[in-house]
């Protein structure tokens, strides 16, 4: 569809203040397929509202994590950054993929699992079929790599799943995606609780370093960090505070578990806990300068919006086209 470049598409939703999660297990990959790669990447906040959400906090996440995408170096010349509900094809294609999903496919899915034990009052039809519209965001751009952290690659496999089955159906239709998951930073967990995500979502913001966060607060959080007794900083099983934070030091500095021990043999859990936060804000610190000044031209950002909710238009709705025909609709000229 792009003259032989391939496609790479990925997502973040609006649904919280972005965290290092988010920037280490996906933001900050997106930019390493600008090159070479045909990019999209949306912010999906049709996902967001299959948890309440206050609408002037979605509204106001919407336009941060566009900026934030920008931030992390994304080049709106060389890629389409776009909203979800600006591009409509997402929300048809979806019924139509519906269609093409199984009850206990869906059934299976760990994050719906988790997020209805989470929002026990409010088991909605869309917590269920969310898997669907994120296969209908992939598909719509004939996409081959999806940059996601890992908790997100069950629901490449189920999209790639639907995929094969609509083409045995209807041969040809859709390119089949790879889920891409970085090593480093595929899944960064709560400092509060570091057998759990760390998520956008958790009520407890010191278990949360947002990228956001000033440096005196990044600082504090991992200083608080919930760890082991032992003193060592070693990377062992059973040992999951220190191991995140190991994960977290090693995404930020590029340096093997082996060096991060020698670096900190005979130094205690307090020397690394800060050696951890000063790294993280330094590096993130370049992001909020210029996340600052993003966000200072609401006008720019919105004309971004435009242009590439008309981008990613244009492409969505040749394959809805191509699917509706193949399905036997009849097209109006
Ligand atoms: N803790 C994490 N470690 C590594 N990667 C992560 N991602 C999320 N959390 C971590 C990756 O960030 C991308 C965008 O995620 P999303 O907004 O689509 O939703 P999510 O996976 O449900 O992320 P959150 O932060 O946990 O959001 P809430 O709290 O709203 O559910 C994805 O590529 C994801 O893998």
């Amino acid at each position: 569809m792009f003259q032989n470049q391939k496609v790479s598409y990925s997502g973040v939703q609006p649904s919280g203040n972005l965290t290092i999660g988010n920037y280490l297990g996906a933001l900050r990959n997106f930019s390493t397929y600008s090159d070479d790669y045909k990019c999209l990447y949306c912010v999906v906040d049709q996902h967001a509202i299959t948890v309440r959400q206050v609408p002037a906090d979605l509204r106001r996440r919407t336009y941060e994590t566009l900026a934030l995408y920008m931030a992390c170096g994304l080049d709106p010349e060389k890629t389409t950054l776009y909203v979800q509900s600006h591009v409509h094809e997402h929300t048809e294609l979806a019924w139509i993929l519906n269609c093409f999903t199984m009850f206990g496919e869906l059934s299976r899915m760990t994050q719906f699992k988790d997020k209805s034990a989470k929002h026990a009052d409010n088991i909605n039809a869309g917590l269920f079929t969310y898997p669907v519209l994120m296969a209908s965001d992939i598909l719509l751009y004939q996409t081959d790599v999806v940059p996601v952290g890992i908790d997100q690659k069950q629901h490449v496999e189920l999209c790639r799943d639907i995929a094969t089955r609509f083409n045995s159906l209807y041969p040809d239709t859709f390119t089949i995606p790879e889920p891409i998951v970085s090593k480093s930073g595929m899944k960064i967990m709560s400092l509060a609780e570091p057998t759990k995500k760390m998520s956008k979502s958790d009520e407890n913001p010191n278990a949360v370093v947002y990228i956001l966060d000033d440096k005196d607060t990044i600082i504090r959080k991992f200083k608080r960090a919930v760890t082991d007794s032992d003193t060592e900083v070693r990377f062992a099983p059973g040992k999951d505070g220190i191991n995140n934070l190991m994960s977290i030091y090693a995404c930020f500095t590029g340096k093997t578990m082996e060096e991060i021990e020698a670096e900190f043999a005979g130094k205690g859990y307090g020397d690394f806990k800060l050696a951890v936060g000063e790294v993280c804000a330094d590096a993130l610190a370049p992001v909020q300068q210029r996340f600052v000044q993003l966000m200072a031209d609401k006008g720019a950002l919105e004309a971004q919006m435009k242009k590439g909710a008309e981008e990613a238009s244009y492409i969505a709705r040749r394959t809805v086209s191509k699917v509706e025909k193949k399905l036997g609709f009849v097209q109006l000229r």
